[in-house]
């Protein structure tokens, strides 16, 4: 008897030693597990992560007494072992522990959620205030004072990939449906506002590490802010189905060292995109006299870009690309064969502005027109190109062709 007294309580020893380490280990997993909600890069994510696991840790305790409690008393009140069940019902005193606990433990998870919850709201004292604007389906980031703003789309390689029969194996493209052409680039280290609006359907902004995640309402503006600690590239998504390419709108942080930030935005003053340096080659061309003359610098734009110099290209080449550019960006709505979706989307096949004044036609793509979205983030030689096969595609033969120096001189 004393023998398996003995051996019984070295059991339960081993047991909680072991339970101990366990919870150790498991807390420690849990911290950076790729499966759980991430630690994030700043104080409020941090905080935000202590409470969702302090929640989760209560939850095992609950579950472990519950079931604990549960298990024991179907195994030591059997039927076999008791086969006359007491008869008692109503106990006071239990009744008030079970309303008690559960009390204290709400309102000891609510105070420090709470005051984490004010934090999050306060965006008051910001060193800077970025305005976000959702579109469909891209993003818009205006640095408010700054004179700097540009449009962050689905990375190009990405977008290609994606199509219907592209041929290209998304697993080949490195963050795949998680990268943008251009990033949003934010300080470390400096409190950051973000004004948040659409300008079409609702949009959500989510950056899990940043712990920052509202909706983008057309009409309103929300308000939320973030102190990042660490450099790095942070990636979120939208949120909030938004249409059919809500999926292809990722959203890119990197955060920089403040001199690097600094240097950065010189740079954007100075006119030049994040990624594609598009705008360079436009701004060179708009600045020169004599457009057609002058070498668009060719080393620093995209290699589709490149590919086409500032002199005259062929239309043959034009319309090869413009297919490229027209399936990548313009056939979710207008259809592969031009006919569109009416009435929402028009056809292109013998449309007036499609069929009019080429100017008009490279002014509508670049600045948009009604549902119709700007594509400020194609290059010059993208739109000419795309232009170009949309008058002598589908049927249509205007027969004329856009130069990459027209359109840099009508952005
Ligand atoms: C989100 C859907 C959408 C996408 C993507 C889109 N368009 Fe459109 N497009 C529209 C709508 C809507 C209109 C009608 C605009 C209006 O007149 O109110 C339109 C109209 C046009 C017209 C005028 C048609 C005519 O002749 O009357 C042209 C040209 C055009 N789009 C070109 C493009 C090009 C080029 C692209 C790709 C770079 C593109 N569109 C991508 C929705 C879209
Ligand atoms: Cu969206």
């Amino acid at each position: 008897m004393s023998n398996l007294n003995r051996s019984l309580r070295a059991a339960a020893v081993a047991l909680t030693v072991g339970f101990a380490s366990l919870a150790a280990r498991a807390a420690d997993t849990m911290d950076n597990a790729y499966w759980n909600m991430p630690k994030g890069v700043t104080d409020v994510s941090h905080e935000v992560f202590a409470l969702h696991m302090a929640a989760f840790w209560v939850c095992v305790v609950i579950g472990v007494v519950v079931f604990g409690v549960m298990f024991y008393s179907v195994f030591a009140h059997r039927r076999s072992k008791h086969p006359v069940p007491a008869t008692f019902h109503h106990s006071t005193l239990v009744e008030i522990i079970w309303t008690a606990i559960p009390f204290v433990i709400l309102i000891g998870l609510a105070v420090p959620a709470a005051g984490t919850l004010i934090k999050e709201y306060d965006t008051r004292n910001a060193d800077m205030t970025i305005k976000i604007t959702g579109y469909q389906w891209k993003w818009q980031y205006e640095y408010v004072g700054e004179n700097v703003s540009f449009f962050s789309t689905l990375e190009k390689r990405a977008n290609e990939a994606r199509q219907l029969h592209s041929g290209i194996d998304p697993k080949t493209v490195p963050n795949y449906l998680h990268d943008v052409d251009n990033y949003l680039v934010l300080p470390v280290g400096k409190k950051v506002r973000f004004l948040l609006t659409s300008n079409d359907v609702i949009h959500g902004w989510w950056m899990p590490d940043l712990a920052i995640k509202k909706d983008a309402i057309p009409g309103f503006i929300n308000e939320m802010w973030t102190k990042i600690n660490e450099p790095g590239i942070y990636r979120g998504q939208c949120t909030v189905l938004c249409g059919r390419d809500h999926g292809f709108m990722p959203i890119v942080v990197e955060a920089k060292s403040e001199a690097d930030y600094a240097a950065w935005l010189e740079k954007m003053k100075g006119g030049e995109t994040v990624a594609a340096a598009t705008t360079t080659a436009s701004d060179a061309v708009v600045d020169s006299a004599q457009p057609a003359a002058v070498e668009a610098p060719v080393e620093a734009a995209p290699v589709e870009v490149a590919a086409a110099p500032a002199a005259a290209v062929d239309k043959d080449d034009l319309m090869k690309a413009g297919a490229k550019v027209y399936a990548a960006n313009c056939q979710v709505c207008h259809q592969a064969d031009g006919t569109g979706l009416p009435p929402s989307f028009p056809s292109l096949v013998g449309g007036k502005v499609v069929t009019g004044p080429i100017d008009a036609h490279i002014t509508q793509v670049l600045k948009g027109k009604n549902a119709m979205p700007p594509f400020p983030q194609l290059s010059d030689a993208d739109v000419a190109a795309v232009v170009t096969y949309e008058r002598n595609a589908f049927g249509n033969k205007v027969g004329d062709a856009a130069q990459a120096g027209q359109v840099a001189k009508l952005r």
